[in-house]
């Protein structure tokens, strides 16, 4: 405990050591007025986090204004690091009478020039917008059939970022009513967080998450309709169950709820899934909402009354779709995300597996 006490000091020394000493009258004055926005709309109330690493300051944070304005005064010249993340409050995108409470993230670099004053904005995005890992698209409406086939189902991954990510150990789930009620819960190989690294997706990467990985074209529809699903990345498993296929060659994502049975299906046109970190594996209270990376709800119907958490889907994908049509639900360009299906999504005629559409 010494040690880390001294390990600390140590650190801190030399971290000062970088700094120039304390702001002097001859470093001047300024006056940093910062506007926060969120889509178009200035927002009130935000904690604006405000640091330089030019000077030991320490740092300073304020609150936005009604006007969407915080302002820091008599602050030394320097280049200063803007950092929000906060929940806020902003007019629901399906309901114009309605309010949604989203989270958002935000950060820029401010370099002053001239003048006393200096004025700039910092735009925001809800969390869960950045790069990474996304659900792009969602195949579960079901192939042209009269005998009520609906097992060719597949989630395909993309990663949007420029880093090499992996799925090791995330968890992928089916929601019910809110974040608080899984429905199914799938773990891919490996450990979560960096524990293992055997399941690259690599940046601009697609990856395709069957139900079952065989091609259901030939072995169920003699050729026609339906998709082959045999050289998908990944199928769902259900030990617990018993007739559940098993394509070798093919890795699974195993079921982790305890007496689940069935296999990993979707709603054809409406349902909610999520991918997430495996950090918080206990389904019995729910998801954290912290460990969730990316998360889409859908629904053929208008009039559904949106299930999910605003915060990680302000809309609907999917509205108009048809079961059994063969049609795929997918984000209108690889890796698109605002948190709002509604906008980020369409209907294609037929599912694109492992790729984007034109
Ligand atoms: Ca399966
Ligand atoms: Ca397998
Ligand atoms: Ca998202
Ligand atoms: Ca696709």
């Amino acid at each position: 405990m010494v040690k880390n006490i001294f390990m600390i000091g140590l650190v801190a020394f030399f971290l000062m050591d970088c700094y120039k000493d304390a702001p002097s009258i001859h470093d001047g004055e300024l006056t940093l007025e910062l506007y926060v926005k969120y889509e178009n709309d200035l927002i009130a109330g935000v904690p604006v986090f405000l640091m330089t690493s030019e000077y030991n300051l320490p740092m300073l944070v304020d609150t936005t204004d009604e006007n969407g304005q915080v302002v820091f005064e008599k602050i030394p010249y320097a280049i200063y690091e803007t950092n929000i993340n906060t929940e806020v409050i902003v007019p629901s995108f399906l309901n114009p009478e309605a309010w949604d409470t989203i989270m958002v993230t935000g950060s820029s670099s401010v370099e002053p020039v001239e003048g006393r004053t200096f004025t700039d904005t910092v735009f925001t995005i809800a969390s869960g917008t950045a790069p990474g890992i996304k659900i792009n698209e969602i195949y579960s409406a079901g192939p042209p059939n009269n005998f009520f086939y609906f097992y060719d189902q597949y989630f395909e991954l993309y990663n949007s970022s420029q880093d090499t990510l992996y799925l090791d150990g995330m968890i992928f789930c089916r929601m019910g009513a809110f974040l608080a009620n899984v429905t199914y819960i799938f773990q891919f190989p490996g450990e979560p967080l960096g524990g293992t690294q055997d399941y690259p997706i690599y940046p601009g990467e697609f990856k395709v998450l069957a139900s079952d990985a065989f091609n259901h074209k030939d072995e169920i529809f003699s050729g026609s309709a339906s998709i082959d699903l045999s050289q998908a990345d990944f199928e769902f498993k259900n030990s617990a169950m018993l007739n559940d296929p098993d394509n070798p060659d093919v890795p699974n994502l195993e079921n982790l709820e305890v007496g689940f049975r069935l296999d990993f299906l979707v709603g054809l046109t409406g349902d909610c899934v999520l991918i997430a970190d495996g950090s918080d594996v206990d389904y019995t209270d729910g998801i954290d909402i912290e460990s969730v990376i990316d998360c889409v709800e859908w629904s053929a119907t208008p009039e559904h009354v949106k299930e999910i958490e605003d915060a990680l889907d302000r809309g609907i994908g999917g509205i108009g779709q048809s079961k059994y049509s063969g049609t795929s639900l997918e984000r209108i360009a690889a890796g698109f995300d605002t948190n709002n299906s509604s906008i980020d999504f369409v209907i294609i005629p037929e599912p694109t597996i492992g790729y984007q559409h034109e």
